[in-house]
């Protein structure tokens, strides 16, 4: 049976080998667009789980969007306050890498792009079983690629929760890529090595040639006439990552390179004054009405014992603290170090009776919806830099940095600094 569906002639088009003739096409160009990914993709990964374990999705579901992780939030732990830094440079290297690798993944695609329309399909039990593998890993990594990238982008399309699809797609995509890895890794040194970068990068087009023929069925087996170099093929690839570089960086390290961030979707240019820093959702956008925080406004704090109402005129006649923090968003932006005056959550633990609080949860005055309540931990309650901050810069919060109160927290990813707070619940 199988001898003789395999003498079923291929379709004419690319399931024919002779339709392939790009000469640079072959185990070294792949291989080395591949090492980059080698690199890139473990390290998009790790940076990837750590984001999620930012948000201590352990704590509470109100933190979770993925409530059925089961097992694959088997890493999880508390998520520290250290260096307040650290998710700003965290969620930068994971978003700019991403956006940075999109041309080498599209050149490694292109370069194994054959594969795609080998004939027969499926040739055995094994044969299948490999082929499903690379459907998973192709399929795998366009998937995470494209939901990133929609997500930083704001193209909210998703059915259901982003971070859901992203979380669990990475999960699948990491397994076959290690499939993948250990299936290949011999092949790739061994295309690495029989070539020379530094030789490649001197030869020009008339002395391009394919490589030898290779049992993957990359090189052509009837070459065109080469119109570019593996030089130049490089060039190229690089050139569009350094331009991606140069145009996306700027959203996370601030500064005057934030006018160049020309592909972030916010306000790269946010004025001045004290108040003018990135904003993700504005009041207006997310229903928050000047009634809703106006002069009846009351923040509610509970904990051991009776609540405590407290208008704003009494929480700034207590005694006021400082820290120096940036907001950094899981889309990858940040903005500098701001200057914030609240309330330490530590003294309000304290006033509520529960100066040894494990949790808090963080309500805000916002019509419900996404982001509008949150749970930090014991360990984020206890830094002193952790305020309900009622001013920024010297100057009070305006309406859309969260008026008359939000949540500042050192290390803590955006989402979790909750604006236009009414309500802490401290527990035990
Ligand atoms: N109530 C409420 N708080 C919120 C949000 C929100 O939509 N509603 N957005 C969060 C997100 S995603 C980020 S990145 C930060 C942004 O704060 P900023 O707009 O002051 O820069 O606020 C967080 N706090
Ligand atoms: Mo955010």
């Amino acid at each position: 049976m199988a001898g003789r569906v395999g003498r079923l002639p291929a379709p004419p088009g690319p399931f024919r080998p002779e339709f392939w003739r790009s000469p640079i096409r072959g185990p070294w160009l792949t291989s080395v667009f591949g090492l980059v990914l080698l690199i890139g993709i473990p390290l998009l990964f790790v940076t990837g789980l750590l984001s999620y374990a930012s948000y201590n999705p352990g704590l509470s579901p109100f933190n979770d969007e993925t409530p059925d992780k089961g097992i694959l939030g088997f890493y999880l732990f508390s998520w520290p306050t250290q260096p307040y830094w650290l998710y700003r440079l965290l969620q930068g290297v994971h978003v700019t890498l991403g956006v940075v690798l999109v041309p080498v993944l599209l050149a490694k695609l292109w370069s194994v792009i054959p594969k795609l329309f080998e004939w027969l399909p499926v040739r055995s039990v094994a044969h299948g079983l490999e082929r499903l593998s690379l459907l998973m890993l192709v399929g795998g990594v366009i998937f995470e690629f494209v939901t990133g990238i929609l997500n930083i982008q704001l193209y909210y399309v998703f059915p259901g929760s982003f971070y859901r699809l992203h979380f669990y797609g990475a999960w699948v995509f990491i397994a076959a890529f290690v499939v993948h890895v250990s299936l290949r890794l011999g092949r790739m040194t061994r295309a690495l090595r029989s070539r020379s970068l530094g030789a490649e990068l001197r030869t020009g087009l008339a002395h391009t040639l394919p490589e030898p023929p290779d049992p993957d069925g990359l090189v052509p087996v009837s070459s065109a006439a080469p119109t570019m170099t593996r030089r130049g093929a490089l060039g190229m690839v690089g050139a569009g990552s350094l331009l991606l570089l140069v145009v996306t960086a700027g959203q996370s390290i601030g500064g005057r390179l934030r006018a160049t961030a020309l592909l972030a979707p916010h306000n790269r240019n946010p004025g001045s004054g004290p108040n003018a820093f990135q904003i993700n959702k504005t009041a207006a956008a997310v229903g928050v009405t000047p009634q809703l925080v106006g002069t009846d406004w009351r923040l509610e704090i509970h904990g051991r014992g009776p609540g405590l109402v407290l208008t704003r005129e009494q929480l700034l006649a207590m005694l006021q603290h400082t820290a120096a923090l940036p907001i950094a968003c899981v889309e990858g932006w940040s903005t500098e170090d701001q200057h914030w005056s609240g309330l330490r959550l530590a003294d309000l633990a304290a006033l509520a009776g529960m100066p040894d609080a494990g949790s808090v949860l963080v309500e805000s005055v916002q019509p419900p919806g996404p982001f509008t309540k949150v749970v930090l931990r014991g360990n984020q309650i206890r830094d002193p830099r952790s305020l309900l901050a009622l001013r920024v810069n010297g100057a009070d919060l305006s309406l859309d940095h969260g008026y008359p109160a939000r949540v500042i927290v050192p290390a803590n990813p955006g989402v979790n600094n909750t604006k236009w707070v009414g309500r802490l619940t401290f527990r035990a």
